[in-house]
């Protein structure tokens, strides 16, 4: 069944988006001619015939290939609206957007340059769409400390434009632990918190980022449920888990849809929610996400619905005043 239109149109916030993951094939080639780069595709199409992945590295390959071609503020300012106008478009009020600053300062590009056109979009939205946008600085996890702690220095100059940290990339080999001290650094400057973890990675990641790294949200951490202790945990503190149905069957974390464990999550008492991860490589934005997955998941109920929707204002990290309008 469709989405109901009251879901489609109702207000949620998005936490779980990598703004270099809506940068669609279009936009590549319009941006790669704009700044007189060739792509290694021959054409939209069979660029997006290259998007079957196996895994997360194998996402991972491509999706870095892809953002190659953004070189100016002007790149990085048109990527982000693009997104936040179809945001808007799905009922998002609220947007924390994920941005990788070392995929493109290790090719030159000025921190200033990535994060003042990513800025420029987001104060437009809340101007223009009515979408409050804020930015979350993620580390490569495949990257070492020491480049993660060069690059936090490096966006100092910019602590008003991001409210937080998020780590990201292939996981597995890669643990929280490996990022102590730039999560340390980053709590010590007042910046919010957030991991990946419980993607492919097991367990014990989601335990190192809840106590080694003291996150606020766990993003993804559906493995959580291999580990009835963490649910425990996971349940008591209302820890959040932004969970990506689509990014988790693109990538194989589950076959299917149908034995996607989103019903479980909620039913185990967990603040998770439903967020888009990279849609232009997923196969769809928000809304995308919330309709295959009811339409999938037959456990899932108009209350789940409500619950993911509360879960999302809940999860933010918006005043608590204003989340209280929204709840
Ligand atoms: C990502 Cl799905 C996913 N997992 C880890 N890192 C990422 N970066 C962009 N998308
Ligand atoms: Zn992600």
């Amino acid at each position: 069944s469709a989405l109901p239109a009251l879901l489609r149109a109702a207000p949620k916030a998005e936490l779980h988006i990598h703004i270099e993951g809506s940068l669609e094939p279009e936009l590549i080639f319009r941006l790669a001619q704009r700044n007189g780069l060739s792509l290694p595709y021959a054409s939209v199409d069979a660029l997006r015939a290259a998007y079957a992945f196996s895994d997360l590295q194998s996402f991972l390959d491509i999706y870095y290939a892809g953002a190659s071609v953004l070189l100016q503020e002007q790149d990085f300012f048109d990527m982000a609206w693009a997104y936040l106008e179809r945001a808007a478009a799905d009922g998002v009020v609220h947007a924390e957007i994920f941005f990788d600053p070392q995929t493109h300062t290790a090719r030159g590009v000025p921190m200033g340059t990535l994060i003042q056109g990513l800025r420029r979009a987001c104060r437009r939205a809340e101007a223009e769409l009515g979408l409050s946008a804020v930015l979350i600085l993620c580390f490569l996890r495949h990257l070492s400390e020491d480049e993660a702690l060069a690059t936090l220095e490096a966006a100092l100059p910019w602590r008003a434009d991001f409210i937080g940290v998020g780590l990201d990339s292939s996981e597995l080999g890669h643990p929280p632990e490996k990022f102590a001290r730039v999560f340390a650094r980053a709590r010590a400057l007042g910046l919010h918190l957030v991991a990946h973890a419980g993607e492919e990675g097991p367990p014990a990641y989601v335990w190192s980022a809840l106590d080694v790294l003291k996150v606020q949200r766990i993003d993804h951490g559906v493995r959580s449920l291999e580990d009835a202790a963490l649910v425990a945990r996971l349940a008591a503190e209302r820890m959040p888990l932004t969970v990506c149905p689509l990014s988790n069957i693109k990538l194989c974390v589950f076959k299917s849809l149908a034995e996607h464990n989103l019903p479980a999550l909620l039913d185990a008492g967990l603040c998770a929610l439903v967020n888009s991860d990279d849609p232009a490589y997923f196969g769809g934005y928000l809304n995308d996400n919330l309709e295959q997955c009811f339409e999938a998941l037959p456990a899932l109920h108009g209350g789940h619905a409500w619950q993911l929707l509360s879960n999302s204002f809940e999860a933010s990290f918006v005043a608590p005043e204003r989340k209280r309008r929204w709840q």
